[in-house]
This record gives C-alpha cells, structure tokens and sequence, in this order.
C-alpha cells in the first residue's frame, strides 16, 4: 500500500505561505529528489514518525548530531535537568568549561576551544582568527566541500549549493570573495600550485578532512598528509572542518583516525547532541587572539547555551565511556553499506560506494568518487528513483545525492536487513 503523505503535504503547503520554500534550511525541501518532504513528529532510537503516521528507519539523524539516535534517554534527561535552572542568561555557566574540558580532551592540537551556535559561526569565525593571526588574506578551500553559508564560503560549495546546482550565492559581492581559492579536493599538486602563486599570502586551508557535503568522499592516501605539509611550508594554518567529523569517526574525529594534527578545528552536530552548537579550538597562542583577550572580534547572544551544553556533555561523556561504539559503527555500517552495494550489482544497477566508518555515499556513478568533478558525474535521476523507492519501504535516506548518510549507535541488525530488503526491492526492475 502506498504510503500516506496527505498530512506532510498539508503541512507544507502552511509553511510555503510563511517561510521562504516551506523551510528553515534548504536541503529539507526534497526539491532534487522528486517528491515532498516529510513532516516529522516523532523520532525514537533509529527510527523516526512523520505526521502522517509512517514510520522510517533514519539515516540522517539531523544530518549527523544523533550519533547515539533519536531521544536518547541521557541527552533527554541531561536537557530536562539544565532547563528547569532556567535556558539561557546571556552570562557565564559551570556547563561551558565542562564541555570545553571534555572537547579540549579529545584533540591533542586544542588548548583553547570557544562554543559558538553553529558549524557557519563556527568556521566563519576560525577562519577570521586565521587571516588575523597570519596577517594575511587569501583563504584555501575545495570544491564540492561545504563550511556553512558564511559568504566567503560558498565558492564551488557543496551540500544544499551543489544539490541545487547554484553556482555560488547571488547577494555575494565578486569583492567579498576575491581572497577565496577554491581548488579540486584530494589534488595534491593543485595545492602546490596555488601556493606557489600565492606565496606567503594565504592565511589558511580548511577542509573537511572526509568530505560529508558532496556525498562522502574519503582523503586519498597521503592527501591530508600534504596538505599539513605543504600548508606548514608557508606558515599558512591548516583548519581541519570536523563539524561532521569531529566524534563521529572516532573520539577525537578524522584527526585521530588519520593521525594528523591542524592548527584549528571546527566543530558542531555531536558536540551540540543535537541542539545548536558550534566550536573553534586550537593552541592558545592562536585562540587568545579571541576577544576579549585580543583583537579579534566574535560574540553571541546564545553562545554556551546551558540546554546545548548539556545535551553535548551527555553525548561527550556517553561517547567517552563506550568508546567501542565505533567499531559497533564501523561493522554495521559496513554491513548496511555493502549490502545495498551487493543488491544494486546483482540488480545489475551501475553503484559504487564511500564510506568511512558510520559516515556513507551510494553513488548512482559508475566511480571512483575522488572529489566533486567524480561526484558531480552521479545519474541524479536514477538516485531519486532510489530514494523515493526506498521512502516507500520506510527507509529515511538524505534526500540529495551529495550528502552523506549517518548510522547511529542505536541502528539494529534488523534496521540494516529491512534496508538491504527496501533496495532489493528498489532494484527490481518494476520500481520506478
Ligand atoms: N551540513 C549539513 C548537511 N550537509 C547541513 C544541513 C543543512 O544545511 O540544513
């Protein structure tokens, strides 16, 4: 039986009166997959409601914060708890260098971290801290790789930029984003280059050392190598984005799994535990720039929000004591992955894959997927084909070709066999 979308489709067409596309944040509207968004009521462990009573096992987890699901009970009670003091003073609480204390333990770089509310204020304001602290104005980033909307940001960007198919972003002067490179990923020699050209003028390179915002698309090896090197040549900073990352492939994100220190890291989802928090953090020397010890200005209003803090303490510290959670991740995550991977061939479906740990891509490409040129050659019509059939069978998959797919701690064997049997049956010939 067809699934009933009559509530969710009432509900937007509401919201389309009043908030620009019905939504607060543009890859909700489900506008390259071919079909309405989803209203969503209810989410509990790995499985989420919509309005209209379906039920779906969610691999987007709020685009990745929910590492340990949907209302977990120490996040929920975490939260109850701080909200009956009171939500938010505008003034210090105990709570933030409770979660600096455990943030700064996990990143061997960090001395000092400041929470702002998002992954854009986060890497907007590192960046800012960056061109102050090496007096210089070119930036470095990569193409198909997402910082948030901060403007000099959304060169060649990927996420809701690239699903879009929007170049850049109009309301962006040609003046604002003169000092931003934005060069090929995992593209050692065009690195070198820029830096050739650029000598002694490029503040900082920052990168989602994996990338999540156009698909997920793993460094090559030696990549992240290269760039720390090269960077450190120049005496440019290296800013890994560990917003997705950061808790997500390891304790102490990429930089642990790869072994490979940046001078900044940015950080946000798993550390908020899915309320609004963002991070920059790394030696003191850089991060006392910072107001109000220097001269470098970031502020706000909900910056170390007490409800935000507590619920990124509860994550932190559940995650510190169960760090086996990750090669839990790492086996189910491979098992879901290469299962739909294993129907789509037998299907004779054109498929291949990414993935790096609970972070994953099927790419409807026949591969490898390296970087945005490889990732932009992706049959976008077949993928929404894929994601409405696997809607149908209760299967909640990003809706875009380029972001990635999250696993949560809460998923089940049973929620990765009820996936492998909603894309055989996406696979068959009849599904459309
Ligand atoms: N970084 C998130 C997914 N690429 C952003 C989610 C959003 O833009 O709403």
């Amino acid at each position: 039986m067809a699934r009933k979308t009559e509530q969710s489709r009432k509900l937007q067409k509401r919201a389309e009166q009043l908030i620009p596309g019905g939504v607060n944040s543009p890859v909700r509207a489900f506008r390259s997959v071919g079909c309405d968004p989803l209203y969503i009521v209810r989410g509990q462990g790995s499985h989420i409601w919509d309005a209209d009573g379906n039920e779906y096992v969610d691999y987007i987890g709020s685009w990745g914060p929910l590492i340990l699901g949907h209302a977990a009970p120490t996040v929920i009670e975490a939260v109850i708890a701080a909200a009956r003091n009171g939500t938010s003073f505008g003034a210090s609480t105990p709570a933030e260098a409770d979660l600096a204390e455990l943030v700064i333990s996990a990143f061997p770089h960090m001395q000092k971290v400041r929470f702002v509310s998002s992954g854009t204020e986060a890497t907007m304001s590192a960046i800012r801290l960056a061109r102050a602290y090496t007096k210089r104005k070119y930036i470095v980033k990569f193409e198909g790789c997402y910082h948030g909307h901060a403007d000099a940001l959304l060169v060649k960007a990927g996420s809701g930029v690239a699903t879009l198919g929007i170049p850049g972003s109009a309301g962006v002067p040609e003046e604002f984003i003169q000092f931003t490179l934005a060069l090929p990923y995992n593209d050692t020699n065009a690195l070198d280059q820029a830096f050739e050209r650029f000598k002694g003028q490029i503040a900082c390179v920052i990168v989602e050392p994996v990338v999540g915002n156009m698909g997920c698309v793993p460094p090559a090896s030696g990549y992240l190598e290269a760039l720390r090197a090269i960077s450190k040549r120049d005496k440019a900073l290296l800013i890994f984005d560990e917003v997705m990352t950061g808790f997500r492939l390891a304790y102490g994100g990429a930089q642990e799994l790869y072994t490979i220190q940046p001078d900044l890291t940015t950080l946000g989802k798993i550390i908020g535990g899915g309320l609004p928090v963002g991070a920059y953090g790394g030696p003191s020397e850089i991060m006392d720039m910072i107001a109000p010890l220097g001269p470098v200005y970031q502020a706000g209003t909900l910056s170390g929000n007490p409800l935000a803090m507590a619920a990124g303490y509860a994550t932190l510290s559940y995650l510190r004591e169960h760090k086996d959670v990750y090669a839990k991740l790492d086996k189910l995550a491979a098992e879901v992955v290469d299962g739909v991977a294993a129907a789509a061939k037998d299907a004779g479906v054109f498929l291949c894959h990414n993935r790096v740990g609970s972070m994953f891509t099927w790419f409807f490409a026949e591969g490898p997927v390296t970087d945005w040129t490889s990732a932009a050659k992706s049959d976008t019509e077949a993928f929404g084909r894929f994601f409405r059939a696997m809607l149908e069978n209760g299967i909640y998959l990003p809706p875009s070709q380029f972001e990635a797919a999250f696993l949560s701690a809460a998923h089940t064997t049973q929620d990765v066999q009820q996936t492998i049997a909603a894309a055989k049956q996406a696979f068959a010939p009849a599904a459309a």
